[in-house]
């Protein structure tokens, strides 16, 4: 399988149709109903939310589960994703995430923002050449306007955008207008630079989204340890 790397340096993401078969898709459906709770978006109360941890998962509105690298399936997907992540990195990465993103029916959560590690202040404009964060993100469900597929907003990487500004929901009128649904069949794949604006969408289907998500960090000695001690002022 092919990557276009000058495309995603240009657009910030790339979309790859047919990427699992239909039985590596149930496996990764079967997981990921299976798959315990790390943490999720309850719905509102009082116009307010939360995240709460460990709750039964129809409990959420939008969840992430525990990372499942350790699963032969995941394993195995992430070795069929290494041809795709060597030329983004030159070689040099590390394959971090394994984690599933679900929102259930009538779910309206949605979240404008950028991923490792360009969520943090350090690389929050960063717009160096080399590619720091990959998220490659495999459609679990049929990804669309109704279910909630991945949104992306192409070329954001590109152009300076605060985190405050994000949070503070001011871009989310421009990211709907200009964003893009990452409309896929399950098992296909797509892929973002980090610094990508993105969000999940309202599910207005009648079953859950599920989605697989991969990180893929650059391996870069001195960017590792400065991303640590970023990553260890959030955990203060
Ligand atoms: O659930 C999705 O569609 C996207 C997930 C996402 O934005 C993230 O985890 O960074």
């Amino acid at each position: 399988m092919y990557i276009d790397i000058e495309y995603i340096k240009e657009h910030g993401y790339a979309i790859m149709p047919n990427f699992l078969s239909a039985s590596e898709v149930k496996e990764l459906q079967d997981l990921c109903d299976i798959s315990p709770v790390a943490m999720g978006e309850t719905w509102p109360k009082d116009g307010k939310t939360e995240y709460l941890p460990n709750l039964d998962p129809s409990k959420y509105m939008h969840y992430w589960s525990q990372n499942m690298s350790e699963y032969d399936i995941v394993k195995k997907v992430k070795d069929k994703l290494k041809p795709l992540a060597d030329p983004c990195f030159n070689g040099d990465y590390e394959q971090i995430g394994g984690d599933f993103k679900v929102t259930n029916p009538t779910s309206g959560y949605m979240y404008c923002h950028f991923d490792t590690p360009y969520r943090h202040d350090r690389w929050a404009n960063d717009f160096g050449e080399d590619i720091k964060g990959m998220q490659f993100g495999i459609a679990l469900d049929k990804f669309d306007n109704v279910s909630g597929g991945t949104r992306i907003l192409p070329g954001s990487h590109k152009k300076v955008y605060h985190k405050t500004d994000m949070d503070a929901r001011k871009h989310d009128e421009e990211f709907i207008r200009d964003g893009i649904t990452m409309e896929l069949e399950p098992g296909g794949l797509f892929c973002y630079h980090s610094r990508t604006m993105h969000s999940t969408m309202p599910n207005n289907s009648n079953k859950p989204r599920r989605l697989m998500l991969l990180l893929h960090l650059w391996n870069d000695p001195t960017f590792r340890q400065e991303l640590q001690q970023e990553e260890a002022k959030l955990n203060v």
